[in-house]
């Protein structure tokens, strides 16, 4: 009885895994990991325990393996402190908040309802949450409205982070009122992080910023986790760790698996990083071109649409944005209900600018009505020839 229910565990995983080979994944928070690091989150690290005072035997590799991702980390952003034990992204930026601020301090934030990260923690840990002013048409920043709302509420922290991020925040516009106030400027680059190592996108520390967080699986090559970096301050760097280690607050065991995973991803961006998201940037503006030419409306014309790994394509509300996911879906087409498409998981499957009018044709034809089996065909069709990993090493 036992064994069939593995079985049957093992059965629903390679459903999965052999659907998913032959899809065309389009969700812009997803990404491949290479056959690297999957090997390293299948190793023995991921049986084991360590702590930073002694108390497990067995540890000296642990050990090793963290100061091996820390240093790459440092490395790849060329931050003075990286820290690697955050389980996800939203962890790392809990370890920020809870690790700088005190209950009821201020902080400034974008609005879920304006791109911003969806945070929630004020309903459990007390902060005087505000939210930055918004141009809802640009899918910008109002920068004289943030100015002022930072300067009249003097926050502990501004966070600068975007889960629809079609183009750079502007940083350097508001470092200076920041200065002034005594607020940390902090930017929660998850979506953009491989962008960022691959000198695609703003680099924050070079605008201002004092920290850089992130989820390390979107654009960044994996594995699922967090990353904290602060660029050159010792104390921010401490405030920022309190809650990542003994006694723990947010992380106990920091999966030393995931950690050796990520030291090999971050080595991958070292070595192709720039390539790699050259391309994902190429791809997504030839996306949103193509998409266009086939009257697929796409936000952001005014602004050639993107300069991340996204596009952002216009739907009247969330029911049409279900509503066009569900049809993309039954052809295996996969993106989310935004309409948000990604472009870093085909760019790092290999496909170049030549096939982003293809995935905008079938998308389109889909759209607008064809037989699902029909586009599904054409889909497998164009996978089958993209099934390895590109940009990591033999
Ligand atoms: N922020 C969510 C997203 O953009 O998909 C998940 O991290």
């Amino acid at each position: 009885m036992t064994a069939k229910m593995v079985q049957k565990i093992q059965s629903t995983v390679r459903k999965h895994e052999l659907w998913r080979q032959k899809c065309l994944n389009l969700i812009p928070s997803e990404n491949l990991t290479s056959p690297q690091v999957r090997a390293m989150l299948g190793s023995d690290f991921g049986h084991r325990y360590a702590w930073d005072e002694f108390w497990y035997g067995g540890q000296k590799y642990s050990v090793e393996i963290e100061e091996q991702a820390v240093e790459a980390a440092k490395k790849l952003f060329q931050a003075k402190y990286a820290n690697v034990r955050p389980l996800s992204g939203h962890l790392s930026l809990m370890a920020v908040i809870m690790g700088m601020c005190q209950p009821g301090d201020p902080i400034a934030i974008s609005h879920s309802d304006n791109g911003g990260y969806p945070l929630n923690l004020q309903a459990r840990f007390p902060l005087d949450v505000h939210y930055l002013p918004y141009l809802q048409d640009q899918y910008s920043m109002d920068v004289p409205g943030a100015i002022e709302l930072i300067g009249q509420v003097r926050p502990r922290l501004v966070i600068l982070g975007a889960s629809i991020f079609l183009k750079p925040h502007p940083v350097t516009d508001l470092a200076k009122i920041c200065q002034e106030t005594g607020t940390t400027l902090v930017y929660d680059g998850s979506h953009v992080l491989g962008l960022i190592a691959g000198g695609q996108f703003q680099n924050p520390f070079n605008e201002g910023a004092q920290i850089m967080l992130g989820s390390t699986h979107k654009t960044f090559f994996g594995p699922q986790g967090g990353i904290v970096l602060v660029k050159d301050d010792e104390d921010l760097a401490e405030q920022v760790s309190v809650t990542l280690r003994p006694n723990p607050v947010l992380v106990d065991n920091y999966h030393h698996h995931r950690v050796a995973a990520l030291a090999v991803a971050l080595a991958e961006l070292l070595a192709f990083g720039k390539a790699y998201a050259k391309q994902v940037v190429d791809n997504s503006q030839e996306l949103a071109q193509s998409l266009v030419q086939r009257n697929i409306p796409v936000i952001g014309a005014d602004w050639e649409y993107t300069s991340s790994h996204q596009v952002l394509v216009e739907t009247k509300d969330f029911e049409q944005g279900k509503q066009m996911c569900t049809q993309l879906e039954a052809a295996d087409i996969i993106a989310d209900a935004g309409v948000r498409l990604g472009s870093q998981e085909v760019t790092r499957r290999g496909m170049k600018t030549a096939q982003m009018p293809v995935i905008a044709q079938l998308i389109a034809e889909r759209l607008q009505g064809a037989d699902p089996s029909q586009v599904k065909k054409q889909v497998h069709s164009l996978t089958s020839q993209f099934q390895s990993t590109a940009f990591c090493f033999e």
